[in-house]
């Protein structure tokens, strides 16, 4: 009698790496770091108003924002367990102003990670899903000169990403991965511990009837946002707008139902808001694994886009193939 045996992410990953045994365990091992911070992290947001880690931290980061406690708990959990597992030579989060060393015995990892450790931080006391979002380069120096990884292994473009994903903190705990295989998705079992795959080869569809910005905004978006976002609304078959303000939860069901995702340039914003690295990279690699398209403007994926600093900002239009092609008919006009 046969038994449904449940996948988990490290037994998807060592068959999505197979055929290359040191890259198979580098990077099983370095997704070991990962989930375990996950898990932290997912165990204190569930218990969060319990544990008075709920508020503010009381600091602001280097881009001028409001620190919340559990921004600050999420981030050294991703760092010390990064840092520690051997495989990582230099991280860049969303939360230190610069590249983060990992500890002097671990400077010979093969990868550089980015990371946005909580991300969605303003609905963090109020209960809404946020998440972490991560994508993950080989090191362009030589391992075995000795030194530190640099800033130099990390201003790589999306199309140097090994693998990315993202967790999502919501209903349930689910990490959604990406590696050159395409996209599965996993949710978190509380009774084995295990993030155990649910949602095998994830496509987005090809269009979708939701477009999802933070329409109060729109006042100082460029026209070719406005024309195409009024379009949508005066259709003969108008789009919903469904906007959470966490990038994973807008992000996840976009994947997931389709439609599109922006967050343009706008007087306020010159660059958009989200940062290249570590929002924008990852979630445009998933979205294209899955069949989807990102762009940052016309005619220029976010994946093809070299930083030029860890921060860098762009703006950015994801989702179903079609709608993403529809911005870019605006952006020719
Ligand atoms: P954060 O990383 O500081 O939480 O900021 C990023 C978040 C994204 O999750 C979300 O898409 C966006 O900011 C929402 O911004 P806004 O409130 O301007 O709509
Ligand atoms: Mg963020």
């Amino acid at each position: 009698m046969s038994q449904n045996v449940p996948i988990t992410l490290t037994v998807q990953l060592l068959r999505e790496f197979h055929g290359n045994t040191q890259e198979q365990n580098d990077i099983t091992i370095l997704y070991t770091a990962i989930q375990q911070a996950c898990k932290t992290v997912a165990s204190a947001i569930r218990t969060a108003p319990l544990r008075q880690l709920t508020g503010l931290a009381g600091s602001t980061n280097t881009m001028g924002e409001e620190v919340k406690k559990l921004d600050l708990l999420a981030n050294d959990n991703f760092v010390d367990a990064l840092s520690n597992c051997e495989k990582v030579c230099v991280m860049v989060s969303e939360e230190n102003g610069e590249i983060i060393p990992v500890n002097e015995e671990n400077i010979n990892g093969p990868y550089v990670v980015a990371f946005d450790p909580l991300d969605g931080s303003s609905n963090i006391d109020v209960a809404v899903p946020v998440g972490s979002i991560w994508s993950i380069y080989k090191r362009k120096s030589d391992p075995s000169t000795g030194k530190q990884g640099s800033i130099e292994d990390a201003l790589q473009s999306g199309d140097s990403i090994v693998a990315a994903g993202y967790a999502m903190y919501g209903s349930c705990t689910q990490i959604i991965n990406a590696t050159p295989k395409g996209v599965n998705g996993y949710t978190l079992d509380p009774v084995s511990g295990e993030f155990t795959l649910t949602h095998p080869s994830m496509k987005v569809p090809k269009r979708g009837s939701i477009y999802s910005v933070n329409e109060g905004n729109a006042s100082s978006w460029n026209s070719y946002t406005s024309d195409y976002v009024q379009t949508r609304k005066t259709s003969s078959k108008p789009y919903s707008l469904r906007y959470v303000g966490s990038m994973v939860a807008d992000v996840h069901r976009t994947l997931l139902i389709g439609g599109i995702f922006m967050y343009p340039a706008d007087k306020k914003n010159k660059n958009g808001k989200l940062r290249l690295l570590y929002e924008v990279n990852p979630m445009s690699y998933i979205m294209e694994r899955a069949g989807g398209k990102s762009v940052i403007g016309l005619d220029k994926r976010a994946l093809e886009h070299v930083p030029t600093q860890i921060h860098e900002r762009v703006p950015i239009y994801c989702g179903s193939e079609e709608d993403v092609d529809e911005v870019l008919s605006f952006m020719k006009q």
